[in-house]
């Protein structure tokens, strides 16, 4: 039988993946073991993920699981793979790309300041209490108090400017000139895209060499993990699995950029997706939506059914995550992918889904009931 530490340059002490070949054997679901190709197999995995990964060697983020989800498959009509990003320590997916920016600039920075609408700040404060950087977060007075309370007890120093995420933004790149802090974005650098595209070469370990997703699903605010997922696609090789982009009306930037054919900067933030609020899409974002390279569907649902979806995957699922997440998770609950399909957009028989759970941690039961109340009344 061989054995995995002893192929060359393997080691099961590497520090950000060692947990790796373990999941991706479990993960391979064989009855008769054949360790042999089980060994090649896992390798040529794991050295993907190594090559997707580059230099991440020491990263803040964790490998989070994949899940499959009976009730979500059931739904659709194919396999729902749930990536568990609300896991990750900061409660989002903006860990991997935050976290990695943070450690590229380190060396050349006094202090960071990073605009957000809560969860880049909170993976933003997270990353450099960790590496004993100080670190400024500006949050729009949308931010419930309970993020705020968060952040500071993360140890940032924390400022509430304007109303929505723009405002506070600006204010971001006011305190980089006048102070000389390094700007961390929350959606809009190519090391930030970077580490976002960790998660797709984990996903695919952990899918196996034999599974390949019909399409991803994913929420867009400003961006910024529509560009990792993209180049994570690129990296393990899956440039022809569509992206179904989910916005929500009000917060819709790449969905009116789409349509008109150029960007567009939306006159206000509606949605209480606040998280998905930047008034202007990426550019690298809207730019891979005009490509022939990938395709990109943009689709927008309304703040009741991303509410609802919130709601649904918390009664199914058992887990809680914010608005901007139940944007992604609407795509299945209120029959986005079924439509799609019904369109010839997407495959009548359709691979297994690979639905990012990207988190938040802009919700808790108190905000959960002042949302309900809102939208019920709106
Ligand atoms: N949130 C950013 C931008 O806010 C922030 O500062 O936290 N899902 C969740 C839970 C998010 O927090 C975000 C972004 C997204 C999805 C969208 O990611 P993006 O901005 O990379 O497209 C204004």
């Amino acid at each position: 039988m061989s054995s995995l530490s002893s192929r060359p340059g393997f080691s099961l002490d590497t520090p950000n993946l060692d947990q790796t070949p373990v999941q991706l054997i479990v993960n391979l679901n064989v009855s008769l073991i054949d360790w042999d190709s089980i060994v090649l197999t896992t390798w040529s995995l794991f050295s993907s993920v190594q090559a997707a990964c580059g230099n991440m060697a020491e990263h803040f983020h964790i490998n989070t699981p994949l899940l499959e989800s009976a009730a979500m498959s059931k739904r659709v009509g194919t396999t729902v793979y749930l990536k568990m990003e609300n896991s990750q320590p900061s409660g989002s997916f903006k860990i991997r790309g935050i976290g990695y920016l943070c450690q590229q600039l380190k060396s050349r920075s006094k202090g960071f300041v990073c605009s957000s609408g809560g969860n880049a700040g909170m993976a933003a404060a997270y990353v450099t209490r960790k590496m004993g950087v100080p670190a400024t977060i500006i949050i729009p007075s949308s931010t419930p108090h309970s993020v705020v309370q968060r952040l500071k007890d993360q140890g940032a120093h924390v400022k509430i400017v304007g109303k929505v995420w723009d405002d506070a933004n600006a204010e971001a790149l006011r305190l980089v000139k006048t102070e000389g802090l390094s700007y961390v974005s929350p959606f809009d650098h190519p090391l930030i895209w970077k580490g976002h595209s960790s998660l797709i070469a984990e996903a695919a370990a952990s899918l196996g060499p034999n599974v390949k997703p019909g399409a991803v699903l994913i929420s867009v605010g400003g961006g910024g993990l529509l560009c990792g997922v993209v180049q994570g696609l690129k990296d393990v090789g899956w440039m022809d699995v569509p992206i179904v982009a989910m916005e929500t009306v009000g917060a819709d930037c790449l969905n009116a950029s789409v349509k008109t054919g150029r960007i567009v900067t939306l006159d206000d933030i509606t949605s209480e997706a606040k998280c998905l609020g930047a008034k202007t899409v990426c550019t690298k974002a809207f730019e891979y939506s005009q490509s022939n390279e990938i395709t990109i569907i943009s689709e927008v649902v309304t703040d009741k059914q991303a509410l609802h979806a919130v709601e649904t995957f918390l009664d199914e699922e058992r887990v809680l995550v914010e608005m901007a997440c139940g944007a992604t998770l609407a795509a299945v609950y209120s029959g986005v992918v079924h439509r799609l399909q019904a369109e010839g957009r997407l495959p009548a028989l359709l691979d297994p889904l690979l639905v990012i759970v990207c988190g938040g941690s802009n919700i808790d039961t108190e905000q959960l009931s002042i949302l309900k109340h809102k939208l019920q009344t709106k």
